[in-house]
């Protein structure tokens, strides 16, 4: 009950913040910045939040440092960021801490290594809830973090003919293909 107790940075916020630089090891929390149907609001975000068997925390909004190809493709409609850096446009998302059940639920969700790889990239940040401070993660003074994100380096030449976008909203934005819900498949 101790360890418990001393390994819940919910339950004793000033302790933890004492560990500032050393939190993310220490708890093994990772960020990831999701782009696309892992975003509030989009279908697959309950995930980032089924708190019964794993964590994750918002922590705010961001744009990549670097340019990148985002299109939808497939016969599902599956957004994809192609790993092409300097091609396309900055991609807006949302920053999560994670905790290691839900960074490996993540990779087999997203089929880490085959569909998609994932990757350090520098984010550059947005919006930043002081909540996520004080859990040990904090852009640095220019406003940039690193994020791990899922990207495609293997795909379909074609893909490379298909609009790019900056920020996957297929509710909002007409435009964009709608998701096929893996139930529907
Ligand atoms: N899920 C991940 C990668 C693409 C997708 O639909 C995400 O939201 O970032």
């Amino acid at each position: 009950m101790i360890s418990k107790l001393l390994l819940s940075p919910a339950l004793v916020p000033d302790y933890f913040k004492m560990l500032q630089p050393s939190l993310p090891e220490f708890c093994k929390m990772s960020t990831v910045f999701v782009y696309g149907t892992l975003k509030k609001g989009q279908p697959n975000h309950h995930h980032m939040m089924d708190e019964t068997k794993r964590k994750g925390v918002y922590c705010g909004t961001g744009r990549t440092n670097q340019k990148y190809p985002l299109v939808i493709a497939g016969k599902y409609n599956i957004p994809f960021l192609l790993n092409l850096p300097g091609t396309g446009h900055e991609i807006d998302g949302e920053i999560y801490l994670v905790d290691d059940q839900l960074l490996q639920f993540l990779d087999e969700f997203e089929g880490c290594p085959e569909v998609y790889q994932r990757r350090p990239v520098e984010v550059h940040v947005l919006e930043w809830e002081e909540k996520a401070s004080t859990l040990g993660v904090k852009p640095d003074v220019g406003g940039m973090l690193t994020c791990f994100l899922y990207n495609a380096t293997t795909y379909e030449q074609d893909w490379l003919k298909l609009p790019y976008y900056n920020n996957y909203d297929p509710f909002r934005n007409h435009d964009q293909p709608k998701y096929v819900l893996r139930e529907a498949r």
